[in-house]
């Protein structure tokens, strides 16, 4: 069952108004879910590919939750966006990634009570097997894959090892919001404000063992360690309040981050679009080929991204890794591992 909201402004009826770009078809799962509600409305305003680029939007989501995706669908309607050129909501995953530029997979099975990480991963393993088949099936030439839906690591290394015939480096998962959550620790620690923060890595994976490297991070284009002198502090609470802070949410809001985490799946993909300012990087987590870093080969690892000027994505190589920075990557690397050979098969 699949629904066309007959948003198609220009297309059946033949009138353009005007000269326009390219649309960009985007795939949004789990679009009827938290993250969603606050990702779909930004995206459709144009903050996330610009304000002179049309968008498809291509909605997918499970078969009892197509009532509830056609309220947001409403919604969106009524919203009028003028870049907004067509919206399909479905649950098939054939319609929804056809001819996609880009696959932002936010939608899966939460966690419940009593469910082990290996259930967990068992269970999104088949929707992301599903998943990474219909990608390349379907979507676009050139299409990026972003994944959201949790845990994102594994999810996206499982959508890439059924996307037969695409790039491993097409292939992304959301690390930016742990990024932003540290800059903001680190600005509120030196009184500076968040902006002042730079060149902040994530390392490893979207977990509580993540590691916010504070060693090579700036403020105010100093390092960390010459404005913060508080060492105790930034080996411990900050690194920890970082990897706890979705729980801290969670347990202060009774519901998991969705408007921050929508506001960093949208800068990502900002962030992968548009050139990097000079001297600076961005966190996302990508194929790891044992080149850089030591990083184990063939997980999805996050480190330090560029977006160049003329669109290459490159990592930032050659930045100094301490003793206490190694044993952290590591670990978070090891649980990366480990996540790999649960799911492998
Ligand atoms: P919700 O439970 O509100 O929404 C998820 C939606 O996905 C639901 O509507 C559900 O019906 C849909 N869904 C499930 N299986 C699907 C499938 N096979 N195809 C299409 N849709 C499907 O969760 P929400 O708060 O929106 O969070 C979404 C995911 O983001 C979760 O896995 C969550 O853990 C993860 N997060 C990832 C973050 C990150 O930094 N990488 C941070 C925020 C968030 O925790």
């Amino acid at each position: 069952m699949w629904q066309n909201s007959g948003l198609t402004a220009g297309v059946e009826t033949g009138i353009i108004c005007g000269v326009m770009k390219t649309p960009v078809t985007v795939t949004v799962t789990g679009a009827a879910g938290n993250i969603a509600y606050s990702l779909l409305f930004r995206i459709a305003a144009g903050e996330m590919l610009g304000a002179d680029q049309p968008v498809i939007l291509k909605l997918l989501e499970i078969t009892p939750c197509l009532e509830k995706l056609n309220g947001v669908v409403m919604e969106l309607e009524d919203c009028a966006f003028p870049l907004v050129q067509e919206i399909v909501a479905t649950d098939d995953p054939a319609v929804a990634f056809k001819n996609a530029d880009w696959c932002m997979l936010v939608g899966s099975v939460p966690r419940k009570a009593g469910m082990e990480r290996k259930d967990l991963l068992s269970i999104n393993g088949k929707v992301f097997v599903g998943q990474g088949k219909a990608i390349a099936e379907n979507a676009a030439p050139g299409c990026k894959v972003f994944v959201v839906g949790n845990p994102c690591n594994t999810n996206c290394l499982i959508a890439m090892h059924n996307a037969t015939g695409m790039p491993k480096e097409n292939f992304f998962a959301m690390t930016m919001l742990d990024e932003y959550r540290a800059k903001a620790q680190l600005a509120a620690k030196a009184g500076v404000q968040v902006s002042d923060v730079t060149n902040m890595t994530i390392w490893g994976n979207h977990s509580a063992t993540q590691y916010p490297d504070y060693t090579n991070a700036k403020i105010c284009g100093k390092p960390v360690t010459e404005v913060i002198s508080d060492t105790e502090w930034l080996q411990t609470d900050f690194i920890k309040t970082v990897q706890q802070r979705g729980a801290a949410i969670i347990q202060a809001r009774g519901l998991s981050s969705a408007a921050s985490a929508a506001n960093a799946a949208l800068m990502t993909v900002k962030n992968l679009t548009t050139p990097t300012a000079e001297g600076d990087w961005y966190s996302v987590a990508r194929y790891s080929d044992g080149t850089h870093y030591g990083l184990p080969e063939g997980i999805i690892c996050s480190m330090p991204s560029r977006t160049e000027a003329d669109g290459t994505l490159t990592i930032v190589d050659g930045l100094p890794i301490d003793e206490f920075s190694r044993g952290k990557i590591e670990a978070s690397c090891n649980e990366l591992l480990e996540e790999r050979a649960e799911v492998l098969g």
